[in-house]
């Protein structure tokens, strides 16, 4: 007997979560202009006239739309400076963040 025994070695395995995903809401209210929230859709979240349109139309009627969905700093950055543009301009247009389940 050589006295040598093998010991398995521990595998620790790094499991790293892949980030959460956050949406970017929009929320209705009575004084922003329809024209000005679908400008602030399309430069500051790229979307095109129709779907610009569409989210806006539904964030009227529902009370709350899905903008678009990104990294939580990204989507964080959009939501304020979003906010912002109306704030600018005294309106009380609102953005969020929330993450994706
Ligand atoms: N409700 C506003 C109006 O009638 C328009 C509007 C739509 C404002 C969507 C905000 O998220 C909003 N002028």
């Amino acid at each position: 007997m050589s006295g040598i025994v093998a010991v398995p070695r521990a595998k620790t395995k790094v499991q790293t979560e892949r980030p959460r995903l956050h949406k970017v809401i929009l929320f209705n209210d009575d004084y922003t202009p329809r024209d000005f929230v679908v400008t602030v859709l399309k430069l500051e979240f790229r979307l095109g006239e129709g779907r610009a349109q569409a989210v806006m139309m539904t964030a009227h009627r529902l009370g709350a739309c899905v903008v678009a969905v990104y990294a939580r700093d990204v989507a964080e950055t959009k939501a304020a400076r979003a906010t912002e543009a109306g704030a600018a301009k005294g309106y009380p247009l609102r953005f969020d963040c929330e993450p994706e389940e």
